[in-house]
Formats: C-alpha cells, structure tokens, sequence
C-alpha cells in the first residue's frame, strides 16, 4: 500500500517534470481563450512527427525541418513552418501546444481556429496520393501530451504517436481531419495562400491541469509537404455536463493513481468485460486486490456508472477498510441517506479529507470524473 502511494507520488512528480519541458504557458488570465500570432517568437510550439521508421540518420533522409520565421504572404507577419519528405506512404507532423491553469479533471469545450499556409494546387497527382487532396490536416486538444514513441511493427521499428490521431486520411479518437492542403482561391504555381480551419472538442484537463494543442497533417502522398501555421486561437468553457465515471473508468483510475501495477488481463474473472477492453488490468486488478467486485453473477457491469458512495468503498478498500467513526455522517444533512454497506467507508474518506463533500454527500448520485480524480488527488497529496 505505501509502496504504491510513494510511486504515485513520483509519477505525478515525473509528469511535472515532462510538463515543464514542452513550455507550458499560463493561459488562465479570465479571458478563457488564447490567441498566437507568432510575432514575437514561436510561442512555445514543438514540432512533431510520427509515422516514419526509427532508424540512424531517417531525420535527414526524410528532410525534416521546421522553423520560426516570415510567412510568405503579403501582411502575414511572422508564422511556424514544418516539411518532410514522406518516404513511408504515411507521415505525420505538426506541432503541439501545451496549456496549463485548467481545473484538474474538469471537461471544457474548446474552439480551435487556424490558418494554415499552403501552396499545394488542386487536382495533382504525386506518387501514393495527390500532394493536396491526399494530404489531411489534423487537429485536437488532448490530454495526453502528444508524443512520438518507438513501436516495433513487423519486426520493423516506427516512431509512432501515442494519441489517437486516426491514419492518413481519417480521423481518431484524439484528432479530426479538419480539411486538406488544396489551395482555395489562386491556383497559380509557387504562390502561398491561407486555408482557415476550425474545429471543437470536448477535453478533461489532465491532474495538472492542463491539455495540449496539436495541429499538423497526415500525408498519404510519397513526397515533400511544406506549410506554415499563424493566427491560432483556441477558446474554452467549462462543458456543462461534466462526465460521470463508469465502473470500468474507476478501476482505471485507481489502478492509475496506484501506478499502474501488473495484472493479468486473462485472469478476469468477468464475462462481460471483453478481452479487448482498454480497462481490463485495472478491472482484474481491483477484483484481485478486493478493491472493486462483480455483482456475483460473473458480471461486472464496466459500463454502469459508479454512484459516489460505491466510489468511497473502493478507496476504503484500498486503504484496507480501517476503522470509521461514523458520527462524522451526522455533519451532512443526508448523512442517514448513505447506505449501510457504505457508511463506514464514506465516513472514513470524509474524516481522512479523502472526500470532501460541498454541504451534501448525495451517496447515491453519480460520481464525476473531476470528482473521483480529486479523490484520488487527494490520496497522493495526503500520504
Ligand atoms: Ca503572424
């Protein structure tokens, strides 16, 4: 048990420090939006590039470059500019944004909006693709930060993301294709011109309380794609509903704030928790370790929501369900509401600061993901 604790606490502390190194700026300054017009600098954005084998020297081969500097076109001003050679008939790059001063776990709808400058004519054709219409411009907020990882795929190493963004031409969980490189307005070879794109999300801060912009394409044409990105602005509020979490989320969530120990998927005892479940270690896991159990039925239910006090009997598990005073119930005017099973465990996480109700406890509404998260923040802070 403590091991674990120390562990999420080095874990979060490894995420500050990998969020320190992507040039996290501030953007909490009440007007819930930020706007980057790249006149003074590049404004923190990195580049990134995925798709492409891991191998000495690729970088070159693949005539990677990006840069801050004059937009070619008139009154432009300055933008970011990125290239590569896509010798892999797929290539993704683009550039990432993190921005920080959100809730921690709290869900926002984002607008992002973009120019992008091509000068990629309609109607070419190019080897795999056209250089216009086969090239997909992508965008998300995410809450991972977007990386390019080495994956071995068929014996063959490739750097690829560790978000979502779809392949080529389609979209994924983390990023939409928001349009193509055709230019729209000139057709005249050589000449640069602006496409605009906007795009909205719905994304939950991560625990430190930021998301990451990230905007770039994915090529399906076997050549050289060259274009600048200025005028960015990304606007937010906080999403009216906020998400509840599922069964099979909160056994994740623990099993994050845990660090992630080892179980194995095929030991789950559940029938209705398929194999492929992107949940299925957590929710072995804290069935092992007692922490969440089925209905009893080989059923476990991953898709049901989790009612706050069902919550603050799995965290009092994983603290080995100490003695409770529930005298602290009768502070809440629904305190006699919280049901038999779970008023030991609800009155230990409320004395132990783990839960800290707003006047009621509701126990058997859902729980959100911004609250289940601060409990669990909550367990790290407090240890
Ligand atoms: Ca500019």
């Amino acid at each position: 048990m403590k091991r674990f604790l120390t562990m999420g606490i080095a874990s979060l502390l490894t995420l500050s420090m990998m969020a320190g190194c992507t040039s996290a700026a501030a953007v909490s300054d009440g007007t819930n939006s930020a706007k980057f017009d790249f006149e003074k600098d590049d404004a923190g954005f990195t580049p990134i590039y995925a798709d492409y084998p891991a191998s000495e020297g690729v970088e070159e081969f693949y005539e990677f470059q990006h840069d801050y500097g004059k937009v070619p076109i008139d009154g432009a001003g300055n933008g970011i500019f990125i290239s590569g050679n896509n010798h892999s008939d797929d290539l993704f790059m683009g550039y990432v944004k993190a921005l920080e001063g959100f809730a921690p776990a709290r869900t926002y709808h984002f607008t992002v909006s973009f120019k992008l400058a091509t000068d990629v004519e309609s109607g070419l054709v190019g080897v795999g693709g056209a250089p216009g219409e086969s090239v997909a411009v992508k965008c998300g907020v995410t809450q991972t930060e977007p990386a390019a990882l080495p994956m071995e795929h068929g014996g063959v190493t490739y750097y690829r993301l560790n978000i979502d963004a779809g392949r080529q031409g389609n979209g994924g969980k983390d990023m939409v294709v928001v349009g193509d490189m055709v230019k729209e307005e000139n057709n005249r070879p050589g000449e640069y011109e602006f496409k605009e794109f906007t795009a909205e999300f719905d994304t939950a801060a991560n625990v430190l309380g930021e998301v990451y912009l990230v905007i770039g394409t994915d090529s399906g044409f076997e050549a050289t794609t060259s274009y600048y990105l200025d005028d960015i602005s990304i606007t937010w509020e906080e999403a009216a509903q906020q998400p509840i979490v599922t069964r099979g989320q909160a056994a994740q969530m623990l099993f994050n704030t845990a660090d992630r120990p080892s179980a194995d998927p095929a030991k789950c005892p559940f029938q209705d928790v398929a194999q492929d479940n992107p949940n299925i270690e957590a929710i072995t896991w804290a069935q092992e370790n007692g922490y969440l159990g089925g209905y009893g039925n080989g059923l476990f239910g991953p898709e049901n929501q989790m009612t706050v006090e069902q919550a603050m009997v799995m965290i009092y598990r994983f603290f080995s369900s100490p003695a409770a005073d529930q005298s602290v119930l009768n502070h809440y005017e629904d305190g006699s509401r919280v049901s038999a099973w779970a008023k030991d465990a609800v009155a230990w996480t409320i004395a132990n600061e783990v839960f800290q109700p707003d006047g009621t406890i509701s126990p058997q509404e859902p729980i959100t993901v911004e609250e289940l998260a601060t409990c669990l923040g909550q367990i790290v802070v407090a240890c």
